[in-house]
């Protein structure tokens, strides 16, 4: 067996801590950053994070922040910055030329810039001239040939805002990051229990003593949620990690505030039991688990009896697969699957959290259905210690979701904004990311506007969506930093920057607060105030409150005094949008409030009012993988990364320091295919016929292929290797996405590889 380099410390501990001040000091904001660190996730005006989506502990912790939340905050608090002089020197043709991680070490934007045509150059621009012009173009097409995405940093009071105004326009064309993240989950769950989101909350860690977790990576994308793993360990919790790659952070774990771990007397370990599955092996693997718990175990028949309905469909699929296949088709021991049978059988109370690793294959709603399945045969919803925890991507991915951003119109919103305004709201289905993206292709769009993200290279096939973005008539991003998306622009094009949540925000009535959901439903206010990053910057409400004013001009909504006072957002939101009612009131003890779960009460939501067992719809091996000569190629976040922003070139706990264009192998796979480490190979995506060739061939481009990728030895199953995102994503055909769901597949990308020239 070839040795394979493994990370030599725990997770976290000194080397994270070390990594934070030396990020700070980088980006110039030693002082700044620091304060803003202590007031991150800290009651009584303090900031909830923008770096993930985990919830803050009941008792907050005087200190309460992650590297990774450092970074992020790093990112903000930044001294650097894009000015209109820059922008005076660079054409965008030279601007394109810079990598991803240059342009985000440009620091700040810093005013409103427009594109010039004449001199291919941003030039600045008055808001006042930006939201006329952008809303003389939205009313001279069809509102369907505009798109309006949105990533899910913005707080819940602007992207209240923000749907309304695309609702009112006239569209339900609402694409959102949640499209590419946990679609496959919120679609998935609403089936099964009704409900799209977490039953779990922070307590049920205290009364757990099983945890399952499938396909995230903790300590690089939601570090604080080691703290909790870590109690949970302690009280006596087991713990299964299913993922193909053992990540460190899985395994053991520092906690920055133990002194004696930071001393390096002890840590904690994570992992009971490490299963090594292949990638999208997830749902063999747990029908294997089902089909040894159904033959050994002990089902909750009074539970299946009175809250759930299908068991009976699910035990005949169940009955109907042989061992050899749910062993082929996951990579995992017969055994192994049987052991972890016996561990659920044995634990009173399970939660099962997962990631990406889950959603982002075609059969992503296969996956977490399987997750829930294996739940519900033990009643392990709806009581202490037990339930299912998608975590969330965003800050407020979920808050955006539950606020009306959503390709699909929200009944509850329609009928509030009806009765109070008159207004009649479009019924029908707008389009999602993937829609938007053959829009983008088939010429049908003709505006694009992002609100936060980086559309252009989080997307599949982002050499094709750049192209197609350069075709449309407008492209408008309200952003914080340069990124692609602002070099991917429409004919004509506008850069609309804005402050971040953890900046002071002053409107007529005084300093706002904000508000944003966590992956456990609770709402957080959010009170920024430090310096904005220039005196020319608006707050998003207003960018939206005010872009809505000029777009439609005999609106009934109050859209200046919602700007001049986000308490009358809220009172709106309060009456629109279940569970917030009392909005205010509840935001202003400091801390916020739990939203609440219909399935955690064991209320079911469902078609069947009842907890759904549900029968996978796809094929648990796709026949393309069985191909020799095809790799199952899943992508990444390295450690140094906030999605496409890069923040530094590292991968400490995989050992990758300053580089990106990496693929990594299993260390005898690479030796059986007679490569060496650190050789460069070149990968190619095995689908090639997809609709997309017109703009291949003129944008002259090779098709979906990288090249010279240096092979690092990774602990993953042969057959299978990995890389980071964004960069991988060039390799993922647009039509390739989760059955349903549309999320693009970017964790199953089939590919070849051979030695670079
Ligand atoms: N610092 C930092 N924090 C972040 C982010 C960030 O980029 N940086 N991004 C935020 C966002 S938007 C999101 S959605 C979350 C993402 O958080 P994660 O869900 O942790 O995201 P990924 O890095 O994509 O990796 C998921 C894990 O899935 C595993 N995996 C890959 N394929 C499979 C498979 O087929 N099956 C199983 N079981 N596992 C698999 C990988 O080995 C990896 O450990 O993090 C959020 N937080
Ligand atoms: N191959 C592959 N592709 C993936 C994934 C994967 O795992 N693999 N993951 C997918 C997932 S889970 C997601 S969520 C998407 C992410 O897709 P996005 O959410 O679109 O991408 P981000 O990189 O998070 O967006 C970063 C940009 O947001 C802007 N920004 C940051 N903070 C703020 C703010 O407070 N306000 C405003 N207005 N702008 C701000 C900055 O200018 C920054 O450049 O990518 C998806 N793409
Ligand atoms: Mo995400």
């Amino acid at each position: 067996m070839k040795k394979i380099p493994v990370y030599p410390h725990a997770a976290a501990g000194w080397p994270s801590l070390a990594k934070t001040f030396d990020t700070l000091r980088d980006k110039g904001c030693l002082i700044t950053g620091s304060k803003t660190l202590m007031r991150l996730n800290q009651p009584n005006y303090g900031v909830k994070c923008t770096s993930c989506a985990w919830p803050d502990e009941a008792d907050y912790k005087p200190i309460d922040f992650c590297e990774n939340g450092a970074k992020a905050t790093a990112f903000e608090a930044t001294s650097k910055r894009v000015t209109a002089d820059f922008f005076a020197e660079h054409t965008v043709t030279e601007l394109s030329q810079m990598s991803d991680y240059e342009l985000d070490q440009l620091g700040r934007l810093t005013q409103p810039m427009k594109y010039d045509r004449l001199t291919d150059k941003y030039v600045p621009v008055d808001w006042q001239t930006a939201y006329a012009e952008i809303a003389s173009f939205l009313q001279g097409i069809a509102p369907d040939q505009a798109a309006f995405y949105t990533s899910g940093k913005v707080s819940n009071e602007a992207a209240f805002l923000y749907q309304l105004m695309v609702k009112s326009y006239g569209t339900n064309n609402l694409p959102d990051c949640s499209n590419m993240c946990h679609e496959p989950t919120s679609l998935g769950l609403a089936e099964q229990i009704g409900i799209g989101k977490a039953t779990v909350i922070m307590s049920d860690y205290e009364h757990t003593d099983l945890i399952m977790s499938f396909g995230h990576n903790p300590g690089t994308n939601h570090p604080r949620s080691l703290t909790q793993i870590r109690k949970a360990k302690q009280n006596g919790a087991h713990y299964i990690a299913i993922n193909p790659i053992k990540e460190p952070s899985l395994m053991e774990y520092r906690h920055p505030q133990s002194p004696a771990e930071m001393l390096g007397l002890g840590h904690t370990e994570i992992a009971n039991d490490f299963v090594q599955l292949k990638v999208g092996g997830d749902t063999a693997f747990i029908a294997g688990v089902i089909k040894a718990f159904l033959e050994q175990g002990t089902p909750d028949l009074a539970f299946i009896e009175e809250h759930t309905s299908g068991f009976d469909e699910l035990k005949t699929y169940i009955d109907s697969l042989s061992w050899a296949q749910v062993v082929g088709a996951s990579g995992v021991s017969a055994e192994q699957m049987r052991h972890v049978a016996q561990v659920y059988d044995e634990k009173k109370a399970c939660i099962a959290a997962w990631g990406m690793g889950i959603t982002q294959h075609e059969t992503g709603v296969d996956n977490v259905q399987m997750i829930i399945n294996l739940l519900l045969l033990k009643g392990n919803i709806g009581r202490p210690g037990a339930g299912c925890l998608p975590v969330r991507g965003h800050s407020n991915v979920q808050g955006n979701r539950t606020m009306g951003i959503h390709e699909k119109p929200n009944a509850d919103i329609s009928k509030a904004m009806s009765s109070l305004y008159g207004l009649k709201l479009p019924t029908d289905d707008g389009m999602d990311v993937t829609g938007t993206l053959q829009a983008m292709q088939s010429g049908d769009l003709k505006f694009f506007m992002g609100f936060a993200g980086n559309f252009a290279k989080a997307t599949p096939d982002w050499q094709h969506t750049i192209a197609n973005m350069k075709k449309l008539d407008m492209t408008v991003m309200v952003s914080i930093s340069l990124n692609r998306s602002h070099l991917a622009h429409g004919k004509q094009a506008y850069i609309l920057p804005a402050i971040t949540r953890t900046e002071a925000d002053e409107q007529l009535s005084g300093r706002q607060s904000v508000s944003s959901e966590d992956s456990m439903c609770n709402i957080t206010p959010s009170t920024g105030n430090n310096t904005p990053a220039s005196k020319d910057l608006m707050s998003e409400p207003a960018i939206i409150g005010r872009l809505a004013q000029a777009l439609l001009p005999d609106s009934p909504v109050p859209w200046e005094e919602w700007v001049a006072d986000y308490d009358q957002i809220r009172d709106v939101i309060a009456t629109s949008v279940p569970g917030h009612e009392r909005y205010n009131e509840r935001m202003r003890n400091g801390r916020g409030f739990y939203l609440g779960n219909s399935a955690r009460d064991r209320l079911w939501h469902t078609d069947t009012h009842k907890a759904r067992f549900m029968v996978p719809e796809l094929s648990l091996a796709p026949e393309v993988f069985e191909q020799p000569d095809i790799l199952r190629l899943t992508t990444l976040r390295a450690h140094g990364q906030f999605n496409t922003t890069i923040y530094d070139e590292d991968d400490r706990y995989r050992g990758i320091k300053a580089e990106r264009d990496v693929i990594f192998m299993n260390p005898e796979e690479i030796e059986e295919r007679g490569l060496k480490v650190d050789q460069r190979v070149d990968i190619t995506a095995h689908y090639m016929n997809s609709d997309s060739s017109d703009s291949d061939s003129e944008a002259g481009m090779d098709r979906r292929k990288i090249t010279a990728f240096k092979i690092k030895p990774l602990d993953l199953p042969k057959g299978n290797i990995a890389a980071y995102y964004p960069e991988a994503n060039v390799l993922v055909p647009i039509n390739h996405h989760a059955f349903r769901a549309n999320t693009p597949a970017y964790k199953s990308i089939p590919v070849k590889i051979t030695l670079s020239v």
